[in-house]
């Protein structure tokens, strides 16, 4: 890995090289080791980040049905986010609200750019309201916005006002930060100020949660939903996979908080703690084993012997599939190796899966991560805070005067912190990864082709812009990102899914039907280890 470091390193002008220098690592196994991440990618790279209003918009706030998204900007953003995150919903009848499907955009045009656009959104925000009834509005800022000026704020006021439901405009201008990842943190802001705790009725259940940061990606929410149910647990809100407004409103009454994926929602965990006084952990449902032991923290945290009686049943009852599957597949998955380019929390869940079949992860990396999801959040602290991320606001939170409630003494989460709850903790990435690792932060399409020339690795995980090029070098690529259209894999369930299609894909003999380029022209290389 430090020969395939230098080789790249040595191809790029020497200023790209010094930057590139300090987003690739080859892990020791020494924790911890510091990597540049979440800043501005290299221009001329390719990259396969997204922009600020993806992240928001498309991310964060695209999985609830019920809110109106009204994209202010040229019609592109929107068209071009038009259902393409397969985030699925269950409306819980044919007539309830779901508006998931349309695209709804203020369509800008040069006069608009040149004249303003506040005018024509008021005028999209009367017209939607006028035909949809919605109980909510969201109003999404596009690049030229930002540049022109448009207060998509006071407009959400105004008519607020006149329309006497709820609307709130985000900043999420595309330029807004160096990534996705702004956009996370503006959407969490605008949930935190306009939505949640705007409604103080509880829904029934003795084991109240939320499940923070797991968006139904082909269906992943409802093999948990199924889980949760199965086990009593009571799922107050969802951030925002299969979720409506009233959830969100309602979040705070839930007694604990558990964050699947820590990069784009762990804003509000921190922000509900402060506010109302709800702890949280990070969990993870993305592999068998991962998922027992996530089920068996939330049950500890609730310290009741009747649930954890009951997740230890179901626990057993799920197991005894997931066995199965995994005999079948092992003995062909074993001892395969795996790449992993991911947004920013699947490039280290989705190792747990394929460690399960026996694989091992080679090189892995996120698109838009930060230091504490490589790093743990122990680094926090010392992370530098640069203008690109000092243009995103903090929030100032303070305790709710009425409805702060500590839900657990100080004591009681010490003691619980002593059984392996780690509240508030995350430890990243690269405390999961083997010692030879290469850890490669928004790796650039030079780096990827470099890796599938030098490794071969047996499957390589990225998205929609990698897909074809990786396989037309012989390798096949699985999206973790739309999951080829597949899924669910999270929880057990979803497991078993993922070794069969795993299975699939690498053991097809299509791969020996054809030439990869270094088939065609065999070279002498490979080194392993550090
Ligand atoms: Fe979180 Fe996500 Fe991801 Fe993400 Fe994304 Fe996604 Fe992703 Mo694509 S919220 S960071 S911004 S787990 S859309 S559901 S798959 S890059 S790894
Ligand atoms: C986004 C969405 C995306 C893109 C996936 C891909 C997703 O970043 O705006 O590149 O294949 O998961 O749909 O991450």
């Amino acid at each position: 890995p430090l020969r395939w470091k230098e080789e790249v390193l040595k191809k790029y002008p020497k200023k790209v090289a010094k930057k590139r220098d300090k987003g690739i690592l080859v892990h020791d196994g020494e924790m911890p080791k510091q990597i540049m991440a979440n800043v501005r990618s290299i221009p001329g790279i390719i990259t396969a980040r997204g922009c600020t209003y993806a992240g928001c918009k498309g991310v964060v706030l695209g999985p609830t049905r019920d809110i109106i998204n009204l994209v202010h900007g040229p019609i592109g953003c929107s068209f071009y986010a038009w259902l393409t995150r397969r985030n699925q919903t269950l409306p819980p009848t044919p007539e309830s609200e779901n508006f998931m499907n349309y695209c709804f955009s203020t369509d800008m045009q040069d006069s608009n750019i040149v004249f303003g656009g506040e005018l024509k959104l008021k005028q999209a925000v009367r017209e939607v309201f006028e035909i949809f009834k919605p109980k909510s509005i969201g109003i999404f800022s596009t690049c030229p916005v930002g540049l022109i000026g448009d207060d998509v704020h006071a407009v959400a006021r105004e008519m607020k006002e006149e329309l006497g439901i709820n609307i709130f405009g985000f900043s999420c201008e595309g330029y807004k930060g160096v990534s996705q990842s702004a956009g996370h943190h503006i959407a969490n802001n605008t949930l935190m100020k306009h939505v949640i705790g705007r409604n103080d009725t509880a829904p029934e259940g003795k084991y109240k949660i939320n499940m923070l940061g797991e968006y139904n990606i082909g269906g992943d929410a409802f093999e948990l939903e199924r889980i949760f149910e199965k086990c009593g647990l009571t799922l107050v809100s969802s951030f925002s996979g299969n979720s409506t407004i009233e959830q969100f409103e309602r979040a705070h009454t839930a007694d604990l908080n558990v964050i699947m994926c820590h990069r784009s929602i762990n804003y509000v965990a921190e922000m509900m703690e402060t506010k109302f006084g709800i702890p949280w952990f990070k969990v993870n449902f993305i592999g068998a084993d991962a998922s027992a032991k996530s089920l068996r923290r939330i049950a500890e945290y609730f310290e009741d012997a009747e649930l954890m009686a009951r997740v230890e049943e179901v626990i057993a009852e799920e197991m005894a599939i997931v066995k199965e599957a995994i005999e079948t597949v092992y003995p062909r998955t074993t001892g395969k190796v795996a790449m992993l380019f991911v947004g920013g929390s699947r490039a280290h869940h989705y190792q747990e899966l394929f460690s399960e079949l026996g694989m091992s992860t080679l090189s892995a990396g996120y698109e838009f991560g930060h230091r504490d999801d490589y790093e743990g959040r122990r680094v926090i602290p010392t992370i530098q805070v640069d203008a690109d991320s000092r243009n995103i606001e903090v929030l100032t939170i303070e305790a709710d005067e009425t409805r702060y409630r500590p839900r657990k003494t100080d004591e009681e989460i010490a003691a619980l912190n002593a059984k392996g709850c780690g509240f508030g903790e995350y430890d990243g990435m690269m405390a999961d990864m083997a010692k030879g690792a290469l850890i490669i932060d928004d790796i650039s399409h030079y780096e990827m082709e470099k890796l599938i020339e030098i490794y071969h690795p047996d499957i390589f995980c990225a998205g929609i812009k990698e897909k074809y090029c990786v396989q037309k070098m012989g390798i096949p690529l699985k999206q973790l990102h739309s999951y080829d259209y597949g899924g669910p894999y999270a929880g057990f369930e979803g497991a078993v899914n993922f070794y069969n299609d795993i299975d699939m894909m690498i053991n097809t003999s299509i791969w020996k039907m054809i030439k990869a380029p270094w088939q065609v022209e065999p070279v002498i290389e490979a080194e392993y280890g550090v």
